[in-house]
């Protein structure tokens, strides 16, 4: 077998609608959990204006041409087509997100649409959020909303963007601590709605595919102890498969079932959730990918407290099964996150076996502290060195027997971390956010925009 990647490889470049967007009051759009979400660390630049792709979409499309993509992952801000979460249909939103599909389509390029990526809307959380079952009800309405309005020319489909890590072990993405009952519970609900986008997809969209978005962090035990080995199975469950498991056999693994007993917490299940969850799967796995952690049996409880960032090793702390430790074989990158593309190889062979389900990568890349040169270029060699190595480990991966179809990496542009704001940019595209440039916010391209041009051109990685 050649170098080269599959023929058909559906190489792309990912976003979602929060961190991208701005225009977050603009054209009737509501309120999400994302604009009214604290933001406890300045370095956080504001989504009310992020890379301004609202407005800036026209010309960010075109730049993703010329990189060659055939996909652009982007998610629709639920907000924008019902500003209340349900209810009455903001025209205008519908008509944004037209306007978009068609700029792709005008240029080969693909959409693939995560119906949503963290940004409940405000007025579905003022009422419960995901505790509140309405919200499920909501999320059916507002997904079978786009599959009518879209799904004639958009096929590749996603649902709801890494409910793994939103709400099992990272709760700074959503800015405040859910208490212990409601945050199963809206996991399960979550877990629901999802089901009911497979359903409504199958129904609605002719030839339409449908996967869940799970953030992998593959889990090593820190020694050959075996408790920690137990160690990395219980977190392995709840992080990793508790998600998938239920999306792709229709129910909760028994660790996780063990893991909820002994916290003293249970799902409530209304009548009508397991015919739905066993008759309704998906047709891929839509995998996001950086990092992995390595965890050990925690024995002593001084000066722990429960972990609340889960993509940094050392934050990982949950009492009675697993901490989080340094890898001494792991390089990390600027922001502690350890860099692992053997652990990525591991990802896909464990995920292809335990699923039997095709995978398309999502999200895969390098946050770092980019800077425009003078002369507006953006030297980003690490960044290029990252993708290399996980894209030759994801050969092997290929070559090994994993269906792999795609490769779509965080980020097309440049955006607003999550965690860190515009401090940490991902983008093939670099938008300058200087004061003096934000009203026009400049598209630059960088180093590894023409690298991966190169790449897609010749179907094999330079
Ligand atoms: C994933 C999210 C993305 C993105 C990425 C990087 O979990 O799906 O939205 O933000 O993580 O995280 P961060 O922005 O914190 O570097």
């Amino acid at each position: 077998m050649s170098d080269k990647f599959p023929k058909h490889f559906l190489w792309g470049a990912s976003i979602s609608a929060h961190q991208t967007e701005g225009a977050y009051k603009s054209d009737g759009k509501g309120l999400t959990v994302q604009d009214t979400r604290p933001r406890d660390n300045h370095e956080i630049a504001d989504f009310t204006v992020a890379s301004d792709h609202y407005h800036h979409y026209k010309k960010d499309i075109q730049l993703l041409a010329e990189l060659g993509v055939k996909i652009f992952r982007f998610s629709i801000s639920w907000a924008r087509i019902f500003p209340k979460g349900q209810g009455t249909i903001n025209q205008a939103g519908i008509n944004h997100y037209q306007d978009v599909i068609n700029e792709c389509l005008q240029h080969n390029i693909q959409p693939v649409i995560t119906l949503n990526h963290f940004d409940l809307p405000q007025a579905l959380e003022d009422i419960g959020g995901w505790t509140n079952r309405l919200t499920v009800d909501a999320f059916k309405e507002y997904a079978k909303t786009v599959f009518e309005a879209y799904g004639k020319q958009v096929k590749y489909w996603l649902t709801i963007n890494e409910p793994n890590v939103m709400l099992l072990v990272d709760q700074k993405i959503l800015g405040k601590q859910i208490p212990i009952k409601e945050k199963y519970q809206q996991f399960h609900h979550l877990m629901i709605a999802e089901k009911y986008a497979f359903k409504l997809c199958h129904t609605l969209v002719q030839d339409g595919k449908i996967g869940p978005v799970p953030n992998i962090s593959l889990v090593y035990p820190a020694t050959s102890s075996p408790l920690d080995n137990q160690a990395s199975l219980y977190f392995n469950s709840v992080r990793n498969w508790a998600y998938l498991d239920f999306s792709c056999f229709g129910r909760y693994n028994t660790v996780f079932k063990d893991y909820l007993k002994q916290k003293g917490v249970s799902i409530h299940f209304e009548p009508g959730d397991k015919t739905l969850m066993q008759e309704n799967f998906p047709d891929f796995i839509a995998m996001n990918f950086y990092t992995t952690v390595t965890v050990e049996k925690p024995m002593d409880k001084n000066n722990m407290s429960e972990g609340i960032s889960d993509q940094q090793s050392e934050d990982i702390m949950d009492w009675g099964f697993y901490k989080g430790v340094t890898n001494p074989y792991l390089k990390k990158n600027q922001f502690n996150w350890t860099i692992d593309p053997d652990g990525f190889k591991t990802t896909l062979q464990t995920l292809y076996d335990r699923y039997h389900l095709p995978i398309i990568i999502t999200e895969n890349g390098l946050g770092a502290k980019d800077e425009l040169t003078d002369d507006h270029k953006v030297h980003d060699p690490y960044r290029i060195d990252y993708l290399k190595q996980h894209l030759e480990k994801c050969l092997e991966a290929i070559k090994a027997g994993v269906d792999v179809f795609g490769y779509s990496p965080w980020s097309a542009i440049d955006l607003v971390s999550v965690h860190e704001g515009m401090s940490k940019r991902y983008g093939f595209i670099y938008v300058d956010r200087n004061e003096k440039e934000l009203k026009q916010l400049k598209r630059y391209k960088k180093d590894s925009f023409y690298w991966y041009q190169e790449l897609i051109k010749t179907n094999e990685i330079p």
